[in-house]
C-alpha cells in the first residue's frame, strides 16, 4: 500500500475515524432523534475533522458528497444485522468499484474468526485485499473472534489472535478490542507486526473511562481509534472528540483531556 493513499486517512500516523456502520449492525436502537439522522453525524465528523468517516454504501450514496465532502470517507463492505443469532457471517453488500465511485479512500469488511463461516469471510477478503490493493486502497478488517467456539472474545490471547489475523490476511490496519490488560495489549500489538492497530469504541463509557483506554492503547503502540456510539450519542460530540485528539495526536495525559470536557 502506498504511504501517500495511506496518508489520506492519517494525520503523523496516527488515525481517528468516526465509525456510524451501526444501524445495520445493530439497528435504530443505538440512536437518538439527532443521531439518527445521518446528516448529524456527517457534521460531527466534519467539523470534529476526522481522518475519515466509516459509512455503508447506501448512506454515503444519499448523504455523503464527495465533491464537497470536509472528510475522507470509509466505505464499510460487509455487514450484518444482530437480528439473526446464529454464529456470525457478515455478507459482502458493496463492491470497491462502487465505494470508489462514492469517493472511498478506504475501505472496511469484518471477519468473525472462529465462527461456523470462517471459511467465507476469509475467502472473500482474499478476493477484496486483491482488488482492492490493485486500486491503491487501504483495507481495514474488523477483527472480532466470535461464534460458538469462542469462549471468551476479549481475553488478551483471542484479541492478540484477531491482531495477528490482521496481518496474516494482509490488512492495512486491523480494528480490534481492548480487554484493559495493558502489557498483554502491547503483546497483541507486537503480533499485529507492520499492520496498524486501531481499537473500537464500544458501547457508551465514562468521559473518564474512554479517554483512559484511549491513553493505554496509544502507550501501548495503537495508531488510533475508530469509534462511533462515544462519540455521536456523546451530548457534546465536538468536545469529546478534541479530548481524544489531545491524547491521539498531542500525547496529552487523561486529566489535561479531561479539563476540555468540564
Ligand atoms: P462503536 O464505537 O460504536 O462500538 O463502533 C465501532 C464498531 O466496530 C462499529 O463499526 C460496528 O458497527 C460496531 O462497533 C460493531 O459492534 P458489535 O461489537 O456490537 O458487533
Amino acid at each position: 500500500m502506498t504511504k501517500l493513499q495511506m496518508q489520506k486517512i492519517m494525520h503523523n500516523e496516527k488515525s481517528l475515524f468516526l465509525a456510524y456502520d451501526q444501524g445495520l449492525e445493530h439497528g435504530p436502537t443505538d440512536f437518538n432523534l439527532n443521531n439518527i439522522d445521518p446528516d448529524y453525524v456527517l457534521k460531527i465528523a466534519e467539523n470534529g475533522k476526522y481522518n475519515a468517516i466509516i459509512l455503508h454504501h447506501g448512506i454515503a450514496e444519499k448523504y455523503y458528497d464527495k465533491n464537497n465532502a470536509a472528510v475522507p470517507l470509509i466505505v464499510k463492505l460487509n455487514g450484518k444485522t444482530n437480528l439473526f443469532k446464529g454464529d456470525p457471517v457478515s455478507s459482502q453488500v458493496c463492491s470497491i468499484g462502487r465505494a470508489v465511485k462514492l469517493g472511498a479512500e478506504a475501505v472496511g469488511y469484518t471477519i468473525y474468526p472462529g465462527s461456523e463461516f470462517e471459511y467465507k469471510m476469509f475467502k472473500d477478503f482474499s478476493k477484496l485485499i486483491e482488488t482492492a490493493h490493485s486500486y491503491g486502497i487501504p483495507v481495514i478488517a474488523w477483527v472480532y473472534p466470535r461464534g460458538k467456539f469462542i469462549k471468551d472474545e476479549l481475553s488478551t490471547e483471542t484479541i492478540a489472535y484477531a491482531a495477528r489475523i490482521g496481518l496474516e490476511l494482509g490488512a492495512d490496519f486491523v480494528k480490534i478490542n481492548y480487554n484493559n490488560d495493558f502489557e498483554g495489549f502491547k503483546w497483541a500489538i507486537k503480533a499485529a507486526g507492520k499492520t496498524k492497530v486501531l481499537v473500537v469504541g464500544g458501547p457508551k463509557l465514562s468521559d473518564k473511562e474512554l479517554l483512559q483506554k484511549t491513553y493505554e492503547v496509544m502507550k501501548a503502540g495503537a495508531s488510533g481509534l475508530a469509534v462511533g456510539r462515544n462519540v455521536w450519542q456523546h451530548e457534546k460530540p465536538l468536545e469529546m472528540t478534541k479530548a481524544l485528539k489531545k491524547i491521539i495526536f498531542d500525547n496529552k495525559s487523561v486529566d489535561e483531556a479531561l479539563k476540555i470536557l468540564n
